[in-house]
């Protein structure tokens, strides 16, 4: 079967990986790229040999026969984007956070679906491998039943020097890395019912929150903490790693700093090293989000050839980004959100 033509739409900080990831892909290649900025596309250009080069999205769509588009510019452009592919009926890939508010992600879920076009959200930290360990532990049956669980990421690493825009905008760390360990424990404990927020800024010289703890009902039964922040130095940095504790009725699963996973359940405990593989590509501390970007790129185009939904649908993606705009209502109200009331 021939390979799938893809364009990439913004050639920035993490498009690198996509692309680095796109050539570790079976099945699909990057054909033409865009970015309206003529230096990220001369850089992204050169590196990877693409010659169709685009200023304007607008111009790709009419220049170009594509399978799919990979959208990795920041959230305000994420709208007028899908929607320029949904009327282009070109299936399209969407970086998170999916869009500013959730009326605009509805909006997008709802032009891709009345288009017939396959819409996923690059939410790639499920993607994970040691994720995917601790969802086969659970998938298993070996801790039984999971009625507790606490997904964490606590780190002081220096995420602004790579991403200036992340020190700007008034939500911040909810936003761009709780929605990923958000998913996470959507990913490992199921949707969820209720959550209750609270926020803090730390560190002074941001605009918006820089430490977050979420407390949530799963529609399971299942209780779950998650607790994010950017203001913890610790002795052994551990950016970008999520720790995880999920307890069960027969065991517990424990994946602690520098992968290390302990199960204890119907077969005794193991432990061992779930450490994700370094691409050739990859650097250290990235490897980890590096590896997880190959792995849902591939989802995509596996999803793509047999016609299938990818896991992190747009539709799908709702429920994750409601957990957002709830987790801030929250932490503003002080009071539990009900997510039905959202979704
Ligand atoms: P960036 O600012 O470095 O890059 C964005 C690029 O998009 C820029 O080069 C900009 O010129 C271009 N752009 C913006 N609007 C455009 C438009 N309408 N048409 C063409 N080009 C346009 O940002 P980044 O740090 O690379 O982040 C991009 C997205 O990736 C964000 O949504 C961010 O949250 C996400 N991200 C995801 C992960 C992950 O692990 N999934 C990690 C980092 C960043
Ligand atoms: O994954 C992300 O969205 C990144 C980071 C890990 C730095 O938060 O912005």
């Amino acid at each position: 079967m021939a390979e799938l033509r893809g364009a990439l739409i913004g050639c920035g900080f993490f498009a690198v990986n996509q692309m680095h990831g796109w050539r570790d892909t079976a099945g699909a290649s990057i054909i033409a790229i865009c970015d309206r900025d003529p230096e990220r596309l001369q850089i992204v250009g050169d590196e990877f040999g693409i010659a169709k080069r685009y200023a304007d999205a607008a111009a790709l769509f009419e220049g170009e026969t594509l399978d799919f588009v990979d959208i990795a510019t920041t959230a305000p452009s994420h709208r007028p984007l899908v929607e320029m592919a949904a009327r282009h009926r070109v299936p399209a890939i969407c970086q998170k956070p999916f869009a500013p508010t959730l009326a605009d992600a509805k909006a997008m879920v709802k032009a891709c679906t009345d288009a017939g076009v396959p819409l996923m959200v690059h939410e790639n930290f499920r993607w994970q491998s040691p994720i995917q360990a601790v969802r086969a532990v659970i998938d298993r049956g070996e801790i039984g039943t999971p009625f507790f669980g606490r997904i964490s990421f606590r780190s002081a690493y220096d995420v602004f020097s790579g991403q200036p825009y992340l020190a700007t905008g008034k939500r911040f760390i909810i936003e761009d890395l709780g929605i990923h360990i958000l998913d996470i424990a959507r990913f490992l404990l199921g949707d969820v019912s209720t959550i209750t927020a609270r926020t803090a800024r730390i560190n002074q010289a941001i605009a918006g929150e820089d430490v977050a703890t979420m407390l949530m009902d799963h529609a399971s039964g299942a209780t779950s903490v998650v607790d994010c922040s950017y203001a913890s130095k610790l002795a052994v940095e551990p950016f970008p790693e999520t720790l995880i504790e999920i307890d069960g009725s027969n065991g517990t699963i424990r994946l602690a700093q520098g992968y290390q996973l302990t199960v204890t359940g119907k077969s005794g405990t193991t432990v061992s090293d779930v450490s994700p593989p370094l691409l050739a590509w990859a650097s250290r501390p990235w490897h980890n989000i590096q590896e997880s970007v190959v792995a849902i790129q591939q989802h995509w185009v596996d999803c793509l050839t047999k016609g299938t939904e990818p896991v992190t649908s747009g539709a799908d993606n709702l429920k994750t980004f409601a957990l957002v705009e709830a987790a801030y209502a929250g932490a503003a109200s002080r009071e539990p959100v009900q997510l039905d009331a959202l979704l």
